[in-house]
């Protein structure tokens, strides 16, 4: 994992202080590649504990096409959470204590987090327990899932990227447009959060598929580490789907940043030396839409402790 290390480093000592978004501030370079040998382990963090278990769920949660955070929360799985939070506490049901800029004051008010987590909790709650609830506000609308499955056409019809893609893997492997794409113009304007990771591309080779991913935008301590154990577990899996082994993946950013928040943290991480990669095992013969994140497991994944760092919201 030397390559990821070595873009922290670049980054932190040649990148450009620029402002973002969220008025955190970051040092950012643009247009940065990583690649890595799926033949040689599995390519996740070692220098930090990352929560694999939450990759996985996420992973099979797009993969499946669904868009509900029922999945996630059935998984234990909280990535999502705020996002469809958000949506609750916006709407007209909604008569709890006031939830304006909730991400904000929830880091600067200790008694405005205490309110905060309880409405959480009986939000999650809901989700689980209450399937109407759910339908009305677990689900979070065009992100990843539904383009990769169910992209909708002019006509009404709908594109599900994802078979396509392995079917023309299957039959026509030295095709050059193997590509799936989450970054929909007409849908971008009103996400909260338009995709990261935009367009991914297969390629197949000597028996191997390898998969390229286009991220636009890349938080290289909190973020970077998750996309890549992802899109190489999803390299993996749509591999075995088309009788292929797993080639390389090849991670390419646009605005790489470090947050001017994670600095210490990520010179902690520079000052560790990473361990052997772990390897991927998977149910193999399991189709890919049935997967469960319990047939998914890392072997031998022996990580340096997790550095806690605030994510900019
Ligand atoms: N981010 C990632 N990877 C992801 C994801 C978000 O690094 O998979 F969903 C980070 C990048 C950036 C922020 O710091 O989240 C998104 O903000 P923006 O839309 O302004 O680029």
């Amino acid at each position: 994992m030397r390559q990821y290390l070595d873009l922290l480093q670049h980054v932190l000592e040649s990148g450009t202080v620029k402002n973002d978004r969220t008025g955190t501030g970051t040092i950012s370079s643009f247009g940065h590649q990583m690649k890595f040998d799926l033949s040689e382990g599995f390519p996740i963090i070692t220098t930090k504990k990352i929560p694999f278990g939450l990759i996985k769920s996420e992973l099979l949660w797009f993969l499946k096409g669904d868009t509900n955070i029922n999945y996630l929360l059935k998984h234990n799985n909280h990535i999502w959470d705020e996002w469809a939070f958000k949506k609750w506490v916006e709407s007209d049901q909604y008569d709890g204590p006031d939830m304006t800029n909730f991400g904000l004051r929830v880091q600067q008010d200790d008694e405005f987090k205490m309110v905060y987590e309880k409405q959480m909790n009986f939000f999650r709650k809901a989700i689980l327990e209450d399937p109407d609830f759910a339908e009305k506000f677990g689900d979070l609308g065009n992100v990843y899932g539904k383009q990769w499955r169910e992209w909708r056409k002019s006509t009404g019809e709908t594109i599900d990227q994802i078979k396509e893609v392995i079917d023309t893997i299957k039959h026509n492997p030295d095709s050059r447009r193997h590509i799936v794409t989450a970054w929909n113009p007409e849908d971008v304007p009103a996400m909260a959060l338009p995709p990261c990771h935009t367009l991914f591309q297969f390629y197949v080779a000597d028996g191997k598929l390898s998969c390229q991913l286009y991220q636009r935008s890349g938080d290289l301590f909190l973020g970077i580490p998750f996309n890549i154990a992802s899109y190489a577990l999803l390299t993996s899996l749509i591999a075995n789907e088309c009788g292929l082994e797993p080639g390389t993946f090849v991670h390419t950013i646009g605005d790489a940043h470090i947050y001017s928040n994670h600095i210490e943290q990520v010179k902690e991480q520079l000052s560790r030396t990473p361990m052997e990669l772990p390897q991927l095992v998977f149910d193999q013969k399991k189709d890919l839409f049935s997967l469960e994140p319990g047939d998914i497991m890392l072997k031998g994944y022996q990580p340096h402790p997790a550095i806690k760092a605030p994510i900019a919201v």
